[in-house]
């Protein structure tokens, strides 16, 4: 039988406790404490085994009320909540403009903001990012121009090239190819000697995929410094969570691939943090990959084509409304006194301002040549792409 994890946020994340077993620690970061944590990473290497902590992470309720430890203080909080404020923005733009036919497609993920910001908050500015088309606000907060973000959408393949410096992969389309990319890369940087780490985001969909099989499997025998994060919104399109696999839980997969799995409320800012913070501080000092699970909620359509109304109640939606991550934290910061209506105004303006001028910037570039498109791919183009634009450029001639 699996051991299970005794893993209560109220003071026990950092010290899991296996029922009938010796201690095990399998989230032992906490970025406030120091040298502490690095002796108990080293013994979880030497302790690996099959270990998922099924029951739900949460250190903020619903409410706004504290369950548990946030992991830093007001000032951070405020920071990040007007980060995932950003974020809305952004996604709202992003289906606005789609509609008005200036974006060719787009895929919004409000009610993900806490899920993504949580853990790309968590990054050392130099790791890895690798996630999907719906992932724009970790992308944005690991540092790739958001006119950039809509460039790529708008089909323009300058879109899928982030500044030097900015380590996140263009968006990946392909669902679930991009996780053997993050295994790759975090393997890559370990053989090299570096302490870098990647993390991949992908959705409850992409466990379907052999690749997800791959990627778990090779990064677990290979120790990889890798995080998976499973942003669960419970559907792979129309497709409900469990008629997409039969496991009661998806971090419970983990098991099959001898790594941690953990589950968390992913519309949990200071939990996603915590629990991914906790994986990466791990990842990162040699013990090896984590497969999170932040269960989440997709409030919008999977796409501007999508009509959720086909497949979903509004019952539904209105429980997960209720749920919205960014408003828990705003009434965290209500109640300490950290949060008032004309700073939500204030920087709501700001950040609308700099979304606008992204757009204005992406849509003030002159359009890509057709033929372009093959020399995006590669650093130098193979003989096989310069036939192909010979053969493109002759046929349009
Ligand atoms: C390999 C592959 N198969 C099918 C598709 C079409 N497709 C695009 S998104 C999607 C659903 C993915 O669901 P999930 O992994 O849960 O991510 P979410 O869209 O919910 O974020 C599918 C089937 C695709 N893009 N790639
Ligand atoms: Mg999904």
């Amino acid at each position: 039988m699996r051991p299970r994890l005794a893993l209560g946020v109220q003071g026990g994340w950092h010290s899991a406790e296996r029922s009938g077993a010796d201690s095990y620690p399998l989230l032992v970061s906490d970025p406030a404490e120091g040298g502490g944590a690095e002796e108990e990473m080293k013994m979880s290497t030497v302790e690996r085994g099959n270990v998922v902590a099924e029951e739900l992470q949460q250190v903020l309720t619903p409410d706004g009320e504290l369950s548990g430890e946030p992991p830093f203080g007001i000032d951070e909080t405020r920071r990040l909540y007007r980060a995932m404020v950003a974020a809305r923005l952004y996604d709202r733009k992003g289906a606005s403009l789609q509609k008005q036919g200036r974006l060719a497609t787009y895929a919004p993920f409000e009610g993900q903001e806490a899920a993504q910001i949580g853990s790309a908050a968590a990054l050392r500015s130099d790791d890895w990012m690798v996630a999907t088309y719906r992932d724009a606000a970790g992308m944005a907060h690991h540092g790739y121009p958001r006119t950039l973000l809509l460039l790529g959408r708008m089909g323009d393949e300058r879109g899928g090239s982030p500044p030097e410096g900015v380590n996140v992969l263009p968006p990946s389309i392909t669902v679930g190819a991009h996780m053997l990319h993050a295994v790759g890369l975090a393997w890559a940087e370990r053989l090299q000697g570096r302490d870098r780490i990647a993390i991949t985001y992908f959705g409850d969909g992409a466990t379907s995929e052999g690749d997800f099989h791959e990627a778990m499997n090779f990064a677990g025998v290979f120790q990889a410094p890798v995080v998976f994060l499973c942003e669960n919104n419970q559907y792979a399109i129309s497709l409900r969570r469990d008629r997409q696999t039969a496991s009661s839980t998806i971090a419970g997969k983990a098991d099959g691939y001898g790594i941690p799995g953990v589950l968390v409320d992913g519309n949990d800012l200071f939990a996603v943090y915590s629990v991914t913070a906790g994986a990466m501080q791990r990842a990162r000092s040699g013990g090896g990959p984590t497969l999170i699970e932040a269960l989440t909620y997709r409030l919008g359509p999977h796409s501007t084509s999508d009509d959720p109304r086909r497949y979903r109640s509004d019952e539904e939606e209105a429980e997960w409304r209720e749920r919205d991550p960014l408003e828990r934290i705003r009434r965290y910061l209500a109640g300490a006194d950290a949060w008032t209506e004309e700073w939500q105004r204030a920087i709501e303006a700001e950040e609308s301002a700099a979304i606008e001028a992204a757009v204005k910037e992406a849509e003030a570039l002159p359009p890509q040549k057709p033929e372009d498109i093959f020399e995006s791919m590669f650093a130098a183009m193979t003989p096989q792409l310069k036939e192909q634009q010979r053969m493109f450029l002759e046929g349009s001639a």
